[in-house]
Order: C-alpha cells, then structure tokens, then sequence
C-alpha cells in the first residue's frame, strides 16, 4: 500500500467520527484506548466489532492505540502480579489478531504523557498544549505534583512517585522491564500476525517523578530495536512531534525516517509538530513548528515508508469540539496536499 491518511485518537466508535472520516477523505481510523468491556484485557468479539462496524462504512479499521495503562503498569515497572498482567496482554494480542487488525500500538510510559498547560496560547489565540520543566521542577511535594497532572491519563499507582530527587526506578531497571515485555509479546504478535508499534515517550526526558523513562533519543531505539532481534512484529508508531520535542529539535525527525524507515519498521506516523525543545515546547499547527512538513513528507516516501498517518494531537481552535474538529480538520487536509505534492513531484 501507499501512504494514507487515517482519523484517529478517539475512544468511541460513533457514527459521526465516521462519517467524519469519510467525508474528509481518509481510508481509514484508528482508536486510541477504546472503551470496550474488560478490566484486565480484550475480548475478540468486542474488536471484531470494532472493525466491522468501521468497514461498514467503507473504511479500514488501521490499529488500535494503546490499552488502558492498568492492564500493563506492573509489568512496565516491575512490580509482583506482571506475570498475570503480561498473560493477559499476550490474549489481548492474540484478540486483535484475531479481530483481523494489523497493528496495535503501546508506549511504555508508566507515568503516561505530561504537560504544564493544556491552553496556553498559539497562533491567532488557538489553544496549544505545553510542557515547561520548570513548572514540574517547582514541586517539592509528590501529592502536589499528583494534584496538579492531569489525573485522566494514568492509573493511580502509574503516578509520579516522587516529585524531586534521583530515580526511584532507574533507566537500567526500565530497560530489562522493557525486555521482559518485548520478549514475550512479540513472539506472540509474530503468531497472531500483529505489528506491535512502539511510541516515543512524551516529553522526551529522562526521568520524571521518580520513573526513568527509556524512548527520549535516537540511540535507545536502535538498542530496543537490536533487543527484538529482527523481529517483524517490532515496529514504530513514530510521533513526529515528540522527535521534535528532543534536544536538536527537528534532526531527530530526519535520523528516526533514515534509520528505520528503510528497515521497515515503521508502521504509522503521528504527524504533527511543536515549537522549541525539552525542557520546554509547545504544540502549534503543522507548518510554524521545528521542522519542514514537505520536507518531511519526501523524506518518508524516498525512505520508503508505506505506512498510514494520522493527526495526533491538534490546537484547539475558537468554536472547536473537546476532540477539536476544525484543528484535526487543518492538519488532515494540509497532510493531503503534501501527499499529493509528494507525488507529483514522483518522490513516490
Ligand atoms: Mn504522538
């Protein structure tokens, strides 16, 4: 296949969200943690309806993002009772196989993604995420920083565990929690015909409220990547923006696309981008942030990605939904035109 464009990050397969999706011209969705029945993993009759309902209206079913972060946070940090947990995410595997879609995204963020402000101000007074280490630095107290981060994105005991000092879960303890989850989900994907898509961790730092993080730079993807043992079913969900979020900025973006895109090994792109760099950025509109989107787009195709894109996280703007219809609406119609360009220009 060729580069595509999907809707996504919504949890609730309606009617609108497709007929959005059609009408705005993509082939496909995807669903990023959709609420579906089951407090430890998922059933195949439940995704399988996922998908027919999506192909009922003429679209494809493209991947599911994530599952609840409580299905798998023992096992991303190590904690008794991830041998259950980890069953289970090979059965919810095995399901979304069985449900026949392809890709199943994940992070391995316990702590999940951070920002300081959910409405700081972008172009012409649109609202626009940011993530200011400053802010996060100014807590003293654990419960503080608990009661300030959005709660909505993390299971309780997947918080912050201390809100200064040195790692309570080191990156070399993360790195062989990783391993024990990779080594095994992916014979597991492998068998169920599931691509297994890594996403970057947002923000790209280090360490934050006592829990290391591993996927902030170019060189621990390559180390997870050599962990998987050329596996097929180890791909990336490349978020654009958080390789522009890293230090450097937009030659991230260019390194990830050289490195893996020749490999095969990424599966979809989350195209969207942001202003500045760790310890501090803001999300803005595709086109004022780090990097060159046309640029971009010909360097996926010469790299020979074939992948699908997706918006990602969008400005919110004046009149806009919660899940922001006229950000998504710009961001999916400037990500066709580049598509179009691309091929014209026969960087295809
Ligand atoms: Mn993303």
């Amino acid at each position: 296949m060729s580069i595509r464009i999907a809707v996504g990050q919504f949890n609730e397969l309606t009617d609108e969200k497709l007929r959005f999706a059609a009408q705005i011209g993509a082939t496909g969705i995807q669903m990023n943690t959709p609420k579906l029945p089951g407090e430890e993993r998922w059933e195949e009759k439940d995704l399988r309806q996922l998908v027919e309902q999506t192909e009922a209206s003429g679209l494809k079913l493209e991947a599911i993002e994530n599952v609840p972060v409580h299905f798998y946070h023992k096992v991303m940090l190590g904690q008794p009772g991830r041998e259950e947990q980890m069953e289970n995410y090979c059965e919810t595997i095995r399901n979304v196989g069985r449900a026949g879609i392809p890709v199943l995204g994940y992070h391995f963020m316990p702590n999940s993604v951070w920002r300081t402000d959910r409405s700081a101000p972008g172009r012409g007074g649109a609202g626009n995420t940011q993530f200011d280490q400053a802010v996060v630095d100014g807590f003293d107290n654990v419960e503080d920083l608990r009661q300030f981060l959005p709660t909505a994105l993390g299971h309780r005991s997947a918080m912050p565990l201390i809100a200064k000092g040195d790692a309570v879960i080191t990156e070399e303890q993360m790195w062989d929690n990783y391993k024990y989850f990779i080594d095994a989900a992916l014979p597991v994907a492998e068998d169920a015909g599931v691509k297994l898509a890594l996403h970057p961790d947002d923000p790209p730092v280090p360490m934050l409220g006592g829990v290391a993080r591993l996927f902030y730079k170019l060189e621990n993807f390559v180390r997870a990547y050599d962990l998987a043992n050329s596996s097929s079913a180890w791909t990336l969900d490349l978020c654009l923006g958080c390789c522009s979020e890293m230090i450097g900025g937009k030659k991230n973006v260019q390194e990830m696309i050289e490195y893996f895109g020749p490999k095969g090994s990424i599966s979809y792109i989350h195209f969207r981008d942001v202003q500045g760099t760790v310890p501090n950025f803001i999300e803005c509109f595709i086109g004022e942030g780090n990097f060159d989107p046309a640029e971009v787009m010909v360097m996926l195709y010469k790299n020979g990605f074939d992948g699908f894109l997706l918006d990602d996280h969008v400005p919110q703007m004046d009149g806009d939904t919660p899940w922001n219809h006229r950000g998504r609406a710009h961001a999916i119609g400037y990500m066709q035109g580049l598509i179009r360009m691309a091929q014209h220009l026969k960087a295809a």
